[in-house]
């Protein structure tokens, strides 16, 4: 599709038309407009398919049309008629399809046949089922030790399949589980349990419902979880007030037109959001926290010496909660100024950020990526629930913590063992249910998964899903490290990146999706899903498979483990993979907290797995919920150095990951490019530059080694000072590999220190005639 390339200031509400529009336009580029369009009607409704984009959850009575351009354009993207045959695979060699940019890449269609990679003509070439099979499992036991491999899992396998993944990978003997949690909502995993006792969110949807405040920080809602829009309109339109903390002034958060109410779309009306959209310094929000809570503390203080009410919830505190005294300590000595400095913001709005909140009977704190994705993500976190706490705002209505989960099922799959640090349960479960003791020793995250294959001692990398190659930081050096593999494996629906940056023995073994029927012995099976707010529901698929060739993820995972394990393995793999039930009933087994399992998600809507922390029940160290103090205002990799820039990486309007839907990005008015930088004026004029012009990007590195993103295209945008912005996954390679936040492990994706410099005129003409091709 060639896209007009165009810098336009678009000024319509979120939603809307335009989000129809864009609809239609995604059915028709996969050429799916009408079975697409009937296939969008089963899309999150009881009995139909739980929508393959993101993980919010679904009303409790959907409306007939419950889906949004997003998860419409996710879908379509899965419905295409077009196919990526072997025909298609013997046309080209791998080393041309790796001059082709990511877009192109998916545009060929769905992927077919099982294919493997023969090295003689650099292509891939069919090969049968079980051969596959067998070809891992023959690298795997080659192997000097399992733990020589590592077994990735991006977050949309479902339970079951999920679940006989894990077990697998923990018969073979490893724990090496690097997920795409890792490089996402891991600060919440390890961040909350430390706070609350529990990794998760504590609200449910009928929160938002009763909430008076809801706080969003470093998330955009109107392009990755756009069904949340219903939600926060409807907050918005009976007075709630909602105050976003974002370093762009995202569309979504300031209006929104709902393309289910026929009033507003008639009248081309829209509904204000956010009541006030702070734009916070990249890396600035734990100095808001601090500042919110500074706020509080000094207002708790005069209703002291007044004899008024108390601003503290005094009596929660006392309850439940453990190091109040640190913490208030901690925010008194903050500093305003440093607190303005380091956040962007004045005290005044961070005061009346701080007053809407303790006006609120009942506020809702929401975060995304902008809090988890830095080098002090996990205490970030910690922040958001300290300021919870304080006024008792986790275990009642319309209050609590909303982590916005990422992959529509990776909560799912870590319910169900998707873990690299196994704890004593989990262990426990496994023995009961399968009688072998699987290994305690923890595995692998992705950092060290990668770290392991720079260091040449990792031989397998194996994929349930995603597009591990592109996502992860550092390419130069990770990529080349996986290029050293013996074997990389992929379950895919669509050729990427990942494909083509492979081991010595590759292969792309092609699976179902979630809009297509699953047949196995037993007859046709539904698969589970955990939403971001822990229901569980079933997810039936209704189109027939887009090849007779494919397999169910969960087949595929059971031909790998028999072919791998053998007859020594202590798992029926196939008479599990003949009815899913089997698999949810050995989950049961595994963890008691699936009771029922089989027959509590035949009711429609599915059930919820509760959450101690929601009931107050806190399962800490302390067997309180826990304050925690953050030592400084949060880290400023850029600060040090007067000409540095904190580079933050975002997604798209139009792209799922590392799937592009188009070039544009049409709420922030870039249209038929990607590969542009986000700067305030200030910063261009300091720098004496001005929009379009060329830029090459470098990281400002501790380890020496040149990290140089070159020919970008600049686009002036309102930022705060300091900061800048560009298109993941484009520019992660600036992203080193060293800079992860210590407790959580997860990459400092929107925190890169860089220098920015006009492009050489010379080298500007010739990158610029060779960039198309490349992602
Ligand atoms: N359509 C669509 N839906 C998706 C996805 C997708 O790619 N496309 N991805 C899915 C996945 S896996 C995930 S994890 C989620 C991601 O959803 P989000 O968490 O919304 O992800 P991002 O777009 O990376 O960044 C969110 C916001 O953080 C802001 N931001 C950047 N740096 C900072 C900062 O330092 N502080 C603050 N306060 N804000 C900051 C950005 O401007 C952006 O608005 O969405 C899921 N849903
Ligand atoms: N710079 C930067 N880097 C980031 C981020 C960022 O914000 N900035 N975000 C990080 C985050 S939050 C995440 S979650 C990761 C995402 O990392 P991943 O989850 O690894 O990546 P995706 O782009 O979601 O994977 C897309 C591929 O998944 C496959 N796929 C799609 N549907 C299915 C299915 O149903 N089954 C199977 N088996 N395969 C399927 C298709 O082949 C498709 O090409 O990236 C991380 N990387
Ligand atoms: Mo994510």
């Amino acid at each position: 599709m060639s896209e007009k390339k165009e810098i336009r200031i678009y000024s319509n509400p979120a939603g809307g038309w335009d989000a129809l529009k864009a609809v239609g336009e995604a059915l028709e580029i996969q050429g799916v407009a009408v079975s697409g369009a009937q296939t969008l009607l089963h899309m999150n409704q009881p009995q139909g398919f739980d929508c393959p984009g993101c993980g919010w959850p679904d009303p409790k009575h959907p409306s007939p049309f419950e889906f949004c351009e997003n998860g419409a354009k996710a879908v379509a993207w899965e419905a295409t008629t077009l196919r990526c045959t072997p025909e298609f695979f013997a046309q080209h060699t791998v080393s041309e399809l790796a001059s082709w940019n990511d877009y192109d890449l998916e545009m060929v269609g769905r992927l077919t046949h099982p294919m493997v990679y023969e090295a003689g003509s650099d292509r891939y070439v069919p090969i049968d089922w079980d051969d596959a099979f067998a070809l891992v499992g023959d690298r795997l036991n080659a192997l000097d030790h399992p733990d020589q491999a590592n077994f990735y899992t991006s977050g949309r396998a479902s339970n079951e399949a999920a679940f006989l993944y894990q077990l697998f990978v923990r018969e073979f003997g490893s724990n090496n589980f690097p997920d795409c949690s890792n490089m996402c909502h891991e600060a919440t995993s390890v961040g909350l349990p430390q706070s609350i006792g529990v990794g998760k969110g504590t609200v449910l949807l009928e929160d938002f419902e009763h909430a008076d405040a809801i706080f969003i920080f470093g998330q955009n809602p109107g392009t990755n979880s756009p069904r949340m829009m219903s939600d926060l309109r409807s907050a918005s339109r009976r007075g709630a007030k909602i105050v976003s903390f974002n370093p762009f002034r995202e569309r979504a958060l300031e209006r929104f037109a709902s393309p289910q109410d026929p009033i507003e779309m008639a009248t081309l009306g829209s509904t204000n959001i956010s009541s006030f959209l702070y734009q916070v310094r990249v890396g600035g929000d734990v100095a808001v926290l601090k500042g919110m809570m500074k706020a509080i503390v000094e207002a708790d203080d005069a209703a002291i010496a007044a004899d008024a009410p108390r601003v503290l919830d005094i009596e929660f505190i006392k309850g439940h909660t453990h190091g109040i005294d640190a913490l208030v300590a901690d925010v008194r000595a903050a500093a305003w100024d440093a607190i303005e400095g380091r956040s962007g913001l004045t005290r005044d709005a961070i005061t009346n950020a701080a007053n809407i909140y303790m006006r609120a009977d009942n506020a809702i704190l929401v975060y995304g990526m902008g809090i988890t994705q830095h080098r002090r993500g996990t205490e970030a976190v910690q922040q958001i629930a300290n300021l919870a706490l304080l006024r008792g705002n986790v275990g009642r209505p319309g209050a609590g913590i909303c982590p916005v989960r990422g992959h529509s099922n990776v909560q799912g799959n870590r319910t169900v063992g998707i873990t690299e640090k196994p704890n004593a349960q989990l262990i426990a479960g496994i023995e009961r249910a399968f009688g072998f003791t699987p290994p305690a020793k923890h595995g692998n995250d992705v950092v060290a998964a990668l770290e392991a294959m720079v260091r040449g001692e990792a031989k397998v990398f194996m994929a349930l899903g995603g597009n591990f190659a592109a996502a992860i930081p550092d390419w130069a050096r990770t990529q080349d490290a996986i290029r050293m593999l013996d074997l990389t494996v992929h379950i895919s629906t669509k050729l990427n990146r990942s494909h083509l940056v492979h081991g010595q023995h590759a292969l792309i073994l092609p699976c179902l999706a979630r809009t297509e029927i699953d047949v196995q012995a037993d007859g046709p099976q539904s698969i589970t899903v955990e939403d971001a707010m822990s229901m569980v529901h079933a997810s039936a698929g209704r189109n027939e498979p887009a090849s007779p060739h494919l397999m169910s993820e969960t087949a595929i995972v059971a031909g790998i483990a028999r072919a791998t394990l053998g007859a020594k393995s202590r798992v029926s793999w196939e008479h599990l993979v003949a009815s899913y039930d089997r698999i949810r009933d050995a989950i049961e087994v595994v963890f008691p907290i699936f009771q029922a399992y089989n027959t509590r998600i035949r009711v429609p809507g599915g059930f919820h797995l509760s959450s101690a922390a929601r009931e107050r029940v806190w399962d800490t160290s302390t067997g309180r919920a826990n304050f925690l103090v953050f030592d400084g205002l949060g880290e400023d990799p850029a600060r040090d150095d007067p000409d540095a820039l904190s580079l933050t990486t975002m997604r798209s309007h139009d792209q799922y990951n590392t799937t592009l839907y188009s070039h544009s990005d049409r709420y922030r008015g870039v249209f038929g490019q990607r590969d542009v930088i986000f700067m305030n004026p200030r910063e261009l004029k300091n720098r004496k530059l001005q929009a379009d012009d060329r830029v090459d990007i470098f990281t400002i590195a501790d380890d020496g080694i040149e990290r140089v993103i070159r020919n970008f295209k600049v686009v002036e945008y309102s930022l705060p000072d300091g900061c800048c912005g560009a298109y993941y996954p484009e520019v992660n390679p600036l992203v080193p590999l060293y800079a992860f936040d210590p407790q959580s492990r997860t990459p400092s994706y929107k925190s890169v220190p860089v220098r920015i410099v006009a492009t050489a005129a010379s080298s500007a003409t010739e990158l610029q005639s060779g960039s198309e091709n490349h992602a």
